[in-house]
């Protein structure tokens, strides 16, 4: 048995309300110590909360969920009392002294779920990005991954795994008798392409999903004084970086988080790139090209047309490169008949509305996708992988032998299983007897 666990679920106090939650066989006696009474399950009941002495601690509304219909699959409790932090401490130090009660460890509820069936891996880690989703992007990704629906195609692509092996086996072991039908097993290699091809599809998502996830990194990068620290705190709407005249200024890396059209956008301001005898403007354009190398997306900004061509950063040339025109309030005319992407003036905000939209134009495309299905995590990424390569050994080793080729299918669908953490109980033959009369 299982101990019960307790712990303050809801976020920082003090709070207008606090909401601590209780798990484990011990949860009724728990209420009924605290409450005087159970109440209904899944009926909220205003209650007191008393300790030992019978003295009130507060009132609040009180939950109960009976095993195994609550989140973690056992007796739950919630208490949603005033979010005040002595009211809450109190009510923990009451619980603390109940025997066979704990505090709860770091994602310990979410662990029992998953021991008790109620979540899968992939389930649980959704979770896990739902509640830290900052954009509108990130909340469907993670609402998508912790609502099940992607580890409903992972389990899919399982059961059609297991039925592949089945179908060999079944030509394997009973090949001779009348009621199978001859050659199974051929059927089935048109579906494991099949299966391949979609594996290899969903993979190509995971560049989306990174992108959703960890943001788009955008870098500023140009000439001395071209306006790249003036361009991050506009954008940011705060005075983050030093601004001046003088060429060399910045030589940290800045960094912003900015919201584009739903998706989370990392915004890096760096060192004017230049030849230089000062070593710490020289480590600050080291660095400079470094961030340059990890960006998806390049501003390269110069105040004179020139300013482009005086860089010659070869670095550039295989990233998407935006070039953005500054300073326009005092210079228009330079740009007559230069070849740029975008003028901008952080002075009077002219072209930074151009400038955004430009940006949002190599943001991925998600309008036919009402569904975001797609991998987030590196963990994910190389169990897809062995999945694939799995499959492609199996359909490779055709002049093997089928029990072998079945041998690989077994640990496509074992790497497959990894993701969700549920890896199958042999089913084969209850596959076998579901679509064969054999042994009848
Ligand atoms: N008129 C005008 N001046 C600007 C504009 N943007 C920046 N400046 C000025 O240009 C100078 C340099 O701006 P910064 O933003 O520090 O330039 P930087 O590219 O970060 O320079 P380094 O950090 O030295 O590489 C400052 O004096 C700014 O006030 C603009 O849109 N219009
Ligand atoms: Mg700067």
């Amino acid at each position: 048995m299982s101990d019960t666990i307790y712990a303050l679920s809801s976020g920082a106090l003090p709070a207008g309300v606090a909401v601590i939650r209780v798990s484990g066989p011990f949860t009724s006696e728990v209420l009924l110590k605290l409450c005087g009474s159970l109440p209904l399950p899944r009926q909220a009941k205003l209650r007191s909360i008393r300790n030992r002495n019978g003295d009130v601690l507060d009132q609040g509304l009180v939950l109960y969920f009976n095993a195994p219909a609550s989140f973690t699959g056992e007796d739950c409790a919630e208490l949603q009392v005033h979010g005040g932090r002595a009211v809450v401490n109190a009510i923990l130090a009451e619980l603390d002294v109940i025997p066979g009660l704990r505090h709860a460890e770091a994602g310990e509820f979410s662990r029992r779920a998953f021991q008790n069936g109620k979540l899968d891996l992939v389930e649980i880690e959704g979770l896990v990005d739902l509640i830290s989703a900052e954009t509108e992007m990130q909340r469907r990704l993670a609402q998508e991954h912790s609502s099940g629906h992607l580890s409903k195609i992972y389990d899919g692509w399982a059961r059609r795994l297991t039925h592949a092996r089945a179908m060999i086996e079944a030509e394997l072991d009973f090949a001779d008798e009348d009621d199978v039908p001859g050659s199974v097993a051929e059927k089935i290699w048109a579906d494991m392409r099949a299966l391949k091809g979609e594996i290899s599809d969903h993979l190509d998502g995971a560049g989306i999903a990174e992108i959703i996830r960890d943001g788009l990194k955008i870098v500023i990068a140009g000439e001395p004084n071209a306006g790249k620290s003036s361009l991050l705190n506009h954008l940011a709407q705060r005075d983050i970086a030093i601004v001046t005249d003088i060429a060399g200024t910045t030589r940290d890396i800045l960094s912003i988080d900015l919201s584009l059209a739903g998706f989370r956008v990392q915004l890096f301001d760096t060192a004017g790139l230049r030849n230089t005898d000062d070593k710490v403007e020289q480590e600050g354009i080291r660095r400079a090209r470094l961030t340059i190398d990890q960006a998806d997306i390049v501003l390269l900004l110069a105040d004179t047309p020139d300013g482009f061509v005086s860089l010659g950063v070869s670095q550039l040339a295989e990233k998407p490169i935006i070039r953005v025109g500054t300073k326009i309030d005092r210079s228009r005319l330079l740009w007559d008949k230069a070849t740029v992407d975008v003028l901008i003036s952080t002075q009077t905000s002219e072209g930074i509305d151009r400038l955004l939209d430009i940006l949002a134009d190599h943001l991925p495309d998600l309008s036919g996708q009402n569904a975001l299905s797609l991998p987030t995590r590196k963990r994910h990424m190389s169990c897809l992988q062995q999945t694939l390569a799995a499959i492609d050994m199996s359909l490779a080793q055709s002049n093997r032998g089928l029990d072998i080729q079945a041998e690989y299918l077994r640990q496509a669908g074992d790497s497959l299983g990894r993701i969700t953490g549920r890896v199958d109980v042999e089913d084969l033959l209850g596959v076998i007897f579901s679509e064969f009369c054999i042994g009848k």
